[in-house]
């Protein structure tokens, strides 16, 4: 995290002081400040997941890679307290990963995806999360997604296969989509609280259990999706 290691903190937003002065990062718009990244093959929709986030919008039609990287800023407020979301886009494509690899150490979180409609994504997370293993902190908050829940017609990965790899790997799992908005917002809420947890947890408060958090939260695709998808194509 980032900010003012140190400075005095006022009581803000029914956070008790205490807590506050063990915050990393104070600034006027927030109280917390940490970085997440976005990660998977190109085209699995990091950067349509990331505008849905933002600014809650779907971004349809001809398909813009990234190039390089890019980040977008949102505070979200959990328990009272402020943090801002610096959010990472990378871009997917192979030619990019030596740029990308630089900005694993600072990352506190990162959203890994794949795409329920490619093979190619899902089997590919294993050798992203050798990638994160070897550049990231040993500490950082993984999650997996699985993106395009609303295409139930083209799916090719099932729910059950997510969860038994994310099950494998002892990371937290939903499946999202950036055009509908499913569990968009989870996502990040739940890094939000995690982050916030480590940064500002009173010695007294439970700790918080990101799992347990997502599996009461998430959303899951359902026949009525499917329903809507055939209905559509009509
Ligand atoms: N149906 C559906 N389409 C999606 C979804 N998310 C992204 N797409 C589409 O998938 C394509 C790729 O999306 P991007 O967000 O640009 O993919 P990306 O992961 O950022 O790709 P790179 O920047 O190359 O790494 C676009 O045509 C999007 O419209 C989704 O949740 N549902
Ligand atoms: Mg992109």
């Amino acid at each position: 995290m980032t900010g003012r290691a140190g400075a005095a903190a006022p009581a803000r937003n029914g956070c008790p002081p205490a807590a506050l002065q063990r915050c990393p990062s104070l600034s006027q718009d927030h109280d917390l400040a940490c970085k997440v990244m976005l990660l998977g093959d190109s085209g699995v929709g990091k950067t349509c997941f990331l505008i849905q986030f933002k600014d809650g919008a779907f971004l349809s039609g001809t398909f813009i890679a990234t190039v390089g990287i890019d980040f977008r800023n949102k505070v979200v407020t959990v328990d009272g307290v402020n943090v801002k979301l610096q959010i990472w886009d990378t871009a997917g494509q192979e030619r990019f990963r030596s740029v990308t690899h630089a900005y694993y150490r600072d990352a506190q979180a990162l959203l890994l995806f794949y795409d329920i409609t490619s093979k190619v994504s899902f089997d590919n997370i294993r050798a992203w999360l050798s990638e994160i293993h070897e550049y990231a902190q040993k500490d950082v908050v993984i999650m997996l997604l699985g993106n395009k829940a609303d295409v139930s017609s083209e799916r090719v990965i099932r729910t059950e296969d997510g969860e038994s790899l994310a099950r494998e790997y002892g990371v937290p799992f939903m499946e999202t989509s950036a055009k509908t908005g499913m569990n968009v917002e989870l996502a990040f809420l739940a890094i939000a609280k995690e982050l916030k947890q480590r940064a500002v947890r009173q010695p007294d408060e439970p700790r918080f259990q990101i799992h347990d958090y997502i599996e009461s939260q998430k959303k899951r695709s359902s026949c009525c999706s499917f329903i809507a998808e055939a209905l559509s194509a009509h």
